[in-house]
């Protein structure tokens, strides 16, 4: 494998008017989505809603990539194809989350620290004999009273350069993901100096680990205002903090910014993709990496029935078609 492969591959992921779509949802996370539309969640639940997703005509002109979970990438569809298979006919490149979750930060009761480097040279070698390029690991920083720490921003920066540096050790592309939450009443500027702290500790770290950043992507939260805080920025100031932000803490070398939606509305998510991508003159692909806001239409629509397959699978469509618009900045 060598680094052409894995520029190649993150090029690709970040092609024109192309973003991923986040479905690795670990067991507890697509339970509760399945509880919205009480539904249990069973494995033939799980896969037949994959195969829904993954097999929409044309998705593949929109969603460059897929990220999967650990029981998703062994998966064979009711009809006994891998679901793998399924994504690379579609022109779709299958990814996988490879981080086992975040878990208590000794001595920091409120925060986390993102684990799952033990055994991970073994698990990336597996992943990539079953056909992943890409892999993704999510750390998860909470802005409260005096958090987060520096504890939680180095631990989780540290682990975040390890495992990018496994990933690209085993010719899979590292999505970078540090995700500052909107949980909470805090303003748009306490969003972005905290998201600046943490982007300069990760790239701090990924540089220490010798990580090279021409074969990574980043998977940011944008700069918008903590859900419940009285305020709210609009479009245009949540855009130019945000590239404000990324511009200061991102190297050029990295290909391409992913974002997570992270609880925002589907049409709010791709406004803000939409007016970043508008202002122009960015040195980084700016694109999406969405679950929620690429899931909830048609997890909906499909709502577990098979007679819903066709509606499901056009409120994917309109969902891709309107972030890769907004991909271009061309969204109207
Ligand atoms: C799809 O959600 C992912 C899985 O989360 P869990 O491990 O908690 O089940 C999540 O990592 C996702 O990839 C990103 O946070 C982006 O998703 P959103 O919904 O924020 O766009």
């Amino acid at each position: 494998m060598t680094s052409a492969t894995l520029a190649d591959t993150a090029e690709a992921l970040v092609a024109d008017g192309k973003g991923i779509l986040a479905a690795d949802e670990s067991s507890p996370t697509i339970k509760k989505r399945f509880d919205s539309i009480k539904i249990a969640s069973t494995e033939e639940n799980r896969r037949d809603y994959r195969d829904m997703l993954f097999t929409t005509a044309d998705v593949g002109t929109y969603i460059s990539g897929v990220i999967l979970y650990d029981e998703t990438i062994r998966q064979k569809a009711a009809d006994g194809t891998p679901l793998v298979d399924k994504l690379n006919a579609a022109g779709m490149i299958p990814g996988i989350k490879v981080d086992v979750g975040a878990k208590p930060l000794a001595g920091h009761p409120e925060e986390t620290v993102t684990e799952g480097l033990d055994g991970l040279r073994a698990r990336l070698e597996d992943y990539a004999k079953l056909g992943a390029r890409f892999t993704k690991w999510r750390g998860v920083y909470r802005i409260g009273e005096s958090i987060p720490s520096p504890a939680c921003i180095t631990a989780n920066a540290h682990a975040l350069a390890r495992y990018a540096a496994l990933a690209q050790e085993a010719g899979l592309v590292p999505i970078v993901e540090p995700e500052v939450l909107m949980n909470g009443d805090h303003s748009i500027d306490d969003c972005e100096e905290v998201t600046e702290e943490v982007l300069r500790s990760v790239y701090a770290e990924l540089s220490i680990q010798d990580v090279w950043l021409e074969g990574t992507l980043l998977k940011p939260n944008m700069v918008v205002s903590g859900d419940t805080c009285p305020e709210q920025a609009g479009v245009a100031e949540v855009a130019e903090r945000t590239v404000r932000c990324l511009k200061r803490s991102v190297p050029a070398a990295v290909p391409g910014i992913v974002f997570l939606s992270g609880g925002q509305s589907d049409e709010q998510a791709t406004e803000h993709l939409d007016a970043m991508n508008k202002l122009g003159d960015l040195p980084w692909k700016l694109s999406f990496s969405y679950g929620r806001a690429l899931q909830a239409a048609p997890l909906k629509a499909w709502s577990g029935k098979a007679e819903n397959l066709a509606a499901g699978q056009a409120a994917l469509l309109e969902r891709a078609k309107a972030n890769s618009a907004a991909a271009t900045g061309t969204y109207a």
